[in-house]
């Protein structure tokens, strides 16, 4: 059976979602950040990085949340939030599958470190502004009349970039890119998200 290994206020609350979606039975084991707001040492012993998401399923761990997401979906979830692998649509996926990560986090992060310097950081922040604005800017055009990434239904996708507004939202950033608000809104409402947030316990970033 996968095991889901959380840490609380993180990334790993949409593999809680996406196993909800599905249905799937998993075993879920919490850990705490500890108050410089890291991962506890117990997560190193799971995968060397020591960070959440990271799952394992009959002895195979894998981290790096689009690379779970994947997996779940390949290997235990028939068919379901994926488009046929055969289909341009599937291509779209893929990309927003890696753009998460890839892409969309990158300033949103930046922002945080940076934000620590105080002073120090004001020469970066332009950037970092425009980036986090040019990002968010392409997923709200992107959603402009839709409900998903991809096609019409909810898909993989849909769970991997959920972190990007979320934390968007937390640096007050959200506000300004409607279609973008109103996907997340839609998404934080599903029964399996609501449900995933009941198993997880206290996430900062559910709105
Ligand atoms: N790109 C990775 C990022 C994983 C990651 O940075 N996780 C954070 C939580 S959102 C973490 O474990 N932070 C604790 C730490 O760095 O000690 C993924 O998407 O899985």
């Amino acid at each position: 059976m996968i095991m889901v290994h959380h840490l609380n206020d993180s990334r790993s609350q949409r593999i809680l979602w996406l196993m909800e979606e599905l249905g799937l039975p998993y075993e879920l084991k919490h850990y705490q950040r500890l108050p410089t707001r890291l991962a506890p040492p117990e997560l190193a012993a799971i995968h060397p990085v020591g960070k959440s998401p990271v799952i394992t399923d009959n002895g195979k761990t894998i981290y790096e949340s689009a690379a779970i997401i994947d997996y779940v979906i390949r290997r235990h979830a028939g068919g379901r939030l994926q488009p046929d692998p055969s289909t341009p649509a599937y291509d779209d996926y893929q990309m927003w599958m890696h753009y998460a990560e890839g892409s969309a986090m990158l300033p949103l992060m930046l922002n945080l470190y940076v934000s620590r310097l105080k002073d120090a950081g004001a020469p970066l922040h332009p950037r970092i502004e425009s980036e986090i604005a040019n990002h968010l800017g392409y997923l709200d055009g992107h959603l402009k009349g839709r409900k998903f990434l991809v096609g019409d239904s909810l898909t993989g996708a849909d769970i991997q970039m959920s972190f990007v507004p979320e934390i968007a939202e937390a640096f007050g950033k959200r506000a300004a890119f409607k279609n973008l608000d109103a996907w997340i809104k839609d998404l934080h409402a599903r029964p399996a998200w609501k449900k995933a947030l009941e198993k997880g316990g206290p996430y900062r970033f559910a709105k």
